[in-house]
């Protein structure tokens, strides 16, 4: 008689952490990527407001840490300015955990969007969200940051290497794994001609010298030689950091973005969702798919 070994699988989640700066795109990217999952791909979806100062949701959240605490509540009770407050009401999640857990488990077989709060902080040193992270991943949540940072940045060098040091930061501090976004792709195809290098420069992050020497002429970085090589120097010795453009009104650059994600916190392995040999092969050599290799069509 056949043996067969009964093993109870524990249930996973999978879903998404949007982070960025304020105003890199985040809430407007949560409601399009929404849609898309929901409308196109007929994946069951929920979006879930983490930002206690969110003010122009444009989906509808299915927890809301406004309901929990805002802050506009911190500052008036607790006397505190805008940052203070937002720490503040982070750390309160972080000691109301239960709050969110107890909702989420009401969340049958949906794949969960983040929408996160601006402050980098929050992200480069803070602790709570990362404490938050940690125990949502003992309890079989894979989460991936999608880290989002306005391609604006792109339009000066030491605004650009600014970027590349907060995207390595934060790739350190939260320690998920990471998915790097260069948002309003269509402003930057638009002003290509005002850039310093061709886009695949900035997305691809590959040889950073010519910024070195961009940094070293510059009128305010040519006093800091030693230091603009020894940034430089950093973000090439982790080589972690490179981009994907996103111009979240087009639904071939969103497509192309789930596909990276997907790929980074194991949905494309974990869910019932239809399996592509390709992408599991290019999965496990790290490469891109070719439909996802820099493509400028969408911008
Ligand atoms: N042109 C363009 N504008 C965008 C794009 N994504 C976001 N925006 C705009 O950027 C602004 C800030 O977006 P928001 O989602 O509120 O940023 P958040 O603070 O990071 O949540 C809004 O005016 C958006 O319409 C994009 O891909 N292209
Ligand atoms: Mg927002």
């Amino acid at each position: 008689m056949a043996c067969v070994k009964r093993t109870k699988v524990a249930e996973n989640f999978f879903g998404q952490l949007v982070i960025g700066p304020p105003g890199s795109g985040k809430t407007t990217y949560c409601g399009k990527i929404y849609k898309l999952y929901k409308e196109k791909l007929n994946r069951e979806v929920a979006v879930i407001n983490l930002d206690p100062a969110n003010e122009n949701m444009c989906y509808v959240p299915r927890i809301d840490i406004m309901s929990l605490i805002t802050v506009e509540e911190a500052m008036g009770n607790l006397n505190l300015g805008p940052n203070g407050a937002l720490m503040y009401c982070m750390e309160y999640l972080e000691e109301n955990f239960d709050w969110l857990l107890n909702q989420l488990v009401l969340i049958k077989n949906s794949y969960l969007i983040f929408d996160m709060p601006g402050q980098v902080e929050l992200y480069t040193h803070h602790i709570s969200i990362r404490n938050i992270c940690e125990k949502l991943q003992k309890l079989h949540y894979h989460f991936c940051c999608v880290h989002m940072v306005d391609s604006h940045y792109c339009s000066d060098p030491s605004k650009f290497i600014s970027t590349l040091l907060l995207s390595l930061s934060t790739m350190m501090q939260i320690g998920l794994p990471h998915v790097n976004v260069l948002t309003k792709a269509d402003l930057m195809k638009k002003n290509s001609d005002k850039l310093d290098f061709g886009i695949d420069f900035y997305t691809d992050v590959l040889d950073l010298d010519y910024l070195l020497q961009l940094l070293d002429d510059g009128p305010f970085t040519k006093k800091y030689q030693k230091l603009n090589a020894a940034l430089v120097g950093l973000v090439q010795d982790y080589s972690l950091v490179c981009f994907i453009p996103l111009n979240v009104y087009s639904e071939k650059s969103l497509l192309n973005l789930k596909a990276a994600i997907d790929r980074a916190n194991g949905y494309v392995y974990g869910s019932g969702e239809e399996r592509n040999i390709q992408s599991l092969l290019s999965c496990a050599v790290g490469a891109r798919t070719e439909s996802e290799r820099f493509d400028t069509d969408f911008m």
